[in-house]
């Protein structure tokens, strides 16, 4: 008798444990998020991505590596920069299922609508590359015409990094000094010794808003990507805007594709690098506005 209780709690208990880990890809667990700033509001959520998720979008990222680039603050317009050395590509929304899945994940943690999203950017940064202090909201008119601003940013750890590539808020307010770093002084680069810092571990995650409750844009939000000094980082990033990505305002109809090349050209990013071309803005509209999928 003994023995088949003993067999039957068993079974329940792997029937349990099955039942989970085919539902856990979108449950949300609050007690692995650390708030590690106020000022500004930034949290770290240990364990967000699996091994699987992150080795998946290493790999549909892995060959179509560009450099990256940023927007101009005047024109908007996408330019090379030494502020930011690393390679980059953009996943599609909803790719595949696994993809879906983190977005999924991503909606539930930050409570923002998935549509406020843009395609997830994988970004590689080699030994000695890195990311200059900067905002993630834009200061030009034509990237705030598609969503208004970047409100939050969800920065997804791919991979372990040996020495450098933290993430720094330089301008942080700090409680007590480094108390809310993520890790010892010891482990932290020179770089990241400057503010408050996360060291990136395989499958964290980073959340930070750009924008303070008011909607304003928070000066506080200053950060950085520190440079790489041993080993390599992968790392994805999900923006997300205070308005709908997946639709542009004030438009109506036109929606077609002005370019035999624009869904070429929507697959490599171009909708957010190229946005005054590819987009539009609200007085003109782009040349590939169905590709970029604005309607
Ligand atoms: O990869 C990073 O650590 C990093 C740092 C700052 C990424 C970004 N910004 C970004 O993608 O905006
Ligand atoms: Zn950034």
């Amino acid at each position: 008798m003994i023995r088949f209780c003993l067999i039957s709690l068993v079974f329940l208990l792997s029937i349990s444990s099955l039942l989970y880990e085919s539902s856990s890809s979108s449950i949300i667990n609050p007690s692995k998020v650390k708030q590690i700033s106020w000022k500004p509001r930034a949290f770290v959520y240990q364990g967000f991505l699996t091994e699987e998720e992150c080795d998946h979008l290493i790999s549909i990222a892995k060959s179509e590596l560009k450099r990256s680039y940023v927007a101009d603050n005047e024109s908007g317009k996408s330019k090379l920069s030494e502020v930011r050395t690393s390679s980059g590509m953009f996943i599609k929304k909803a790719k595949d299922p696994i993809v879906a899945g983190i977005e999924d994940k991503i909606a539930h943690w930050t409570f923002l609508p998935k549509e406020n999203g843009e395609d997830m950017q994988v970004l590689r940064y080699e030994h000695g590359q890195k990311y200059e202090p900067h905002y993630d909201y834009f200061a030009d008119k034509v990237n705030i015409a598609r969503g208004g601003h970047r409100y939050a940013t969800v920065l997804m750890y791919l991979s372990d990094v040996g020495k450098g590539g933290e993430t720094v808020f330089p301008s942080a307010e700090q409680e007590s000094p480094r108390r809310k770093s993520s890790t010892s002084d010891d482990d932290l680069s020179e770089c990241a010794r400057k503010g408050v810092a996360v060291k990136p571990k395989k499958g964290d995650a980073l959340l930070f808003f750009s924008l303070s409750p008011n909607a304003i844009p928070d000066p506080i939000s200053l950060h950085a990507g520190c440079p790489v000094i041993e080993g390599e980082k992968w790392s994805a990033t999900k923006w997300i805007h205070v308005d709908s990505f997946d639709k542009i305002l004030g438009a109506s109809g036109n929606c077609t594709d002005e370019n035999p090349n624009c869904d070429r050209w929507a697959a490599l990013g171009e909708c957010t690098r190229n946005a005054e071309y590819m987009v539009g803005t609200p007085e003109l509209p782009g040349y590939c506005r169905r590709s970029c999928r604005l309607c």
